[in-house]
Parts: C-alpha cells; sequence; structure tokens
C-alpha cells in the first residue's frame, strides 16, 4: 500500500504537477481537461481507465461532452500517496498528447 505523503513530499510533487489544484478541504488533487469533442474526450478517458486498472489505482472523474473533470486522492492511505501522482502524470502525458 502507498503511504500517504508527507506535507514536504507533497508540496515537492505539487510543484511539479501544475495543472493539478489541491482540492479544498480534502487531502486530494484536482483537474479539468477540455478537448475538442466528446470522443477525443472519451478516448482520453479509455486510456486513462486501462491505466488505472494495470495500476489498480481509480481516479473519481466526470464527463460531459467534451470535458473531463478528475479527482485524485488514495482511500486506501486517506490522503494523497505516490499512486496518486505517478496517475497524474500519466493523464498530463495523455492530456498533451490529445
Ligand atoms: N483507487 N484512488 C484509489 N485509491 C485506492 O485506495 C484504491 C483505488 N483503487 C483500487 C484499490 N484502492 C484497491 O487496492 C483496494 O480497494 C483493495
Amino acid at each position: 500500500m502507498s503511504p500517504k505523503l508527507g506535507d514536504d513530499e507533497r508540496a515537492a510533487a505539487l510543484a511539479t504537477l501544475p495543472e493539478w489544484a489541491p482540492v479544498p478541504g480534502r487531502d486530494a488533487i484536482t483537474r479539468s481537461i477540455r478537448f475538442k469533442d466528446f470522443n477525443a474526450a472519451f478516448a482520453f478517458m479509455t486510456r486513462v481507465a486501462l491505466k488505472a486498472e494495470k495500476m489498480d489505482h481509480h481516479p473519481e472523474w466526470f464527463n460531459v461532452y467534451n470535458r473531463v473533470d478528475l479527482t485524485l486522492s488514495t482511500h486506501d492511505a486517506g490522503g494523497l500517496s505516490e499512486r496518486d501522482i505517478e496517475l497524474a502524470r500519466f493523464i498530463d502525458q495523455v492530456a498533451a498528447g490529445s
């Protein structure tokens, strides 16, 4: 199980993830992404879903048309863990190439 990040670890990780914002009142991070259309958004979600399954680590997400909102936190750890940082980096890579 991936332990919850300490304050310094969290700050250092978030400094490398400028697209992500802390969720007020939660130890979690969030990002909203807009794609050119629903097809592009769903293709993105499909790639992230396969990665999530492979990691056994899943996002909280919402989709309407070309918009995908994602929130990452590790339920088992009760907050942000290295798994969330790894998944956020993957999400950024896929979104950049979409
Ligand atoms: N996804 N975000 C997140 N956090 C978890 O703790 C988590 C998960 N997906 C699967 C998972 N944990 C399983 O390991 C446990 O539910 C058994």
